[in-house]
């Protein structure tokens, strides 16, 4: 195997190793590139408080998993005013740290219908993140920092359907099919997974090491990108050098 061959070689490992690397396992949802796949997505209705006109649609599991509207099926209506407070127990939302939108809410139905957006850690203290402008909705809660914290996991989204009224029963105000985290992190661990004390009565308590494990794997990630980058910058710089070699002699 001759110098040019083996960079042949070189070069192509590289680069395959480079495809691999960027591939990861984003899924798309009505478009939306959620990077941590079905997981991404509400798993736990903590409460629903619909309104009159909802009868037939009052599932309140219909919003939960994956976007699965279809045929009129798969989606809980909140009725003017009513509420739907959904958590997520596999995986928690948290910030980008840039403008990227992070929470996604998937509305259905003939007519748009809005809803105002909160977010809590603990399902009691609340931060408004806005409100729904579309059917397929972005949310970026970096945007309220005044409630957001940076690298904060939050497990609880409430939507509160916004007057006026636009549809009559049976599918009165907002039609939830699903709350997706695109800005995902691991599950907020309970005290209950990690087992303390019995006197203990605070039951929620940060992953830091969880978030810190995460952050550690996608600086890894981009890091074996940027490497693969300067591998074969450098890679092609050899290359040239023996074609022209090879010319010379
Ligand atoms: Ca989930
Ligand atoms: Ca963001
Ligand atoms: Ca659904």
């Amino acid at each position: 195997m001759n110098k040019i061959s083996i960079f042949r070689s070189l070069t192509t490992l590289i680069l395959s190793i480079y495809l691999l690397a960027g591939t990861g396992s984003a899924v798309l949802y009505k478009g939306v590139d959620f990077p941590g796949g079905a997981s991404s997505f509400a798993d736990e209705v903590v409460s629903y408080n619909p309104s009159a006109g909802v009868l037939g649609h009052d599932n309140a599991s219909m919003a939960l998993g994956i976007p699965d509207y279809t045929d009129n099926t798969n989606y809980v209506s909140l009725g003017d005013e009513g509420t739907l407070v959904l958590k997520f127990t596999d995986n928690s939302l948290t910030t980008s740290g840039n403008e990227n939108k992070d929470l996604w809410i998937f509305e259905i139905g003939e007519k748009f219908e809005s809803s105002d957006v909160y977010i809590s850690k603990d399902g009691t203290n609340w931060i408004y993140t806005g409100n729904t402008s579309n059917y397929t909705t972005g949310i970026d809660i970096d945007a309220y920092s005044e409630g957001v914290v940076l690298g904060e996991q939050y497990s609880y989204v409430k939507l509160v359907d916004r007057l006026p009224h636009e549809s009559d029963s049976p599918t009165a105000g907002a039609d939830i099919d699903a709350v997706g985290a695109v800005s995902s992190n691991a599950a907020v661990q309970t005290k209950a997974d990690v087992t303390v004390s019995p006197e203990a009565t605070d039951t929620t308590v940060p992953a830091v090491a969880d978030i810190n494990a995460d952050r550690f794997i996608c600086f890894r990630l981009s890091s074996i990108r940027n490497f693969l980058i300067i591998a074969l910058l450098i890679a092609g710089a050899i290359g040239l050098y023996l074609f022209k070699k090879r010319k010379g002699n």
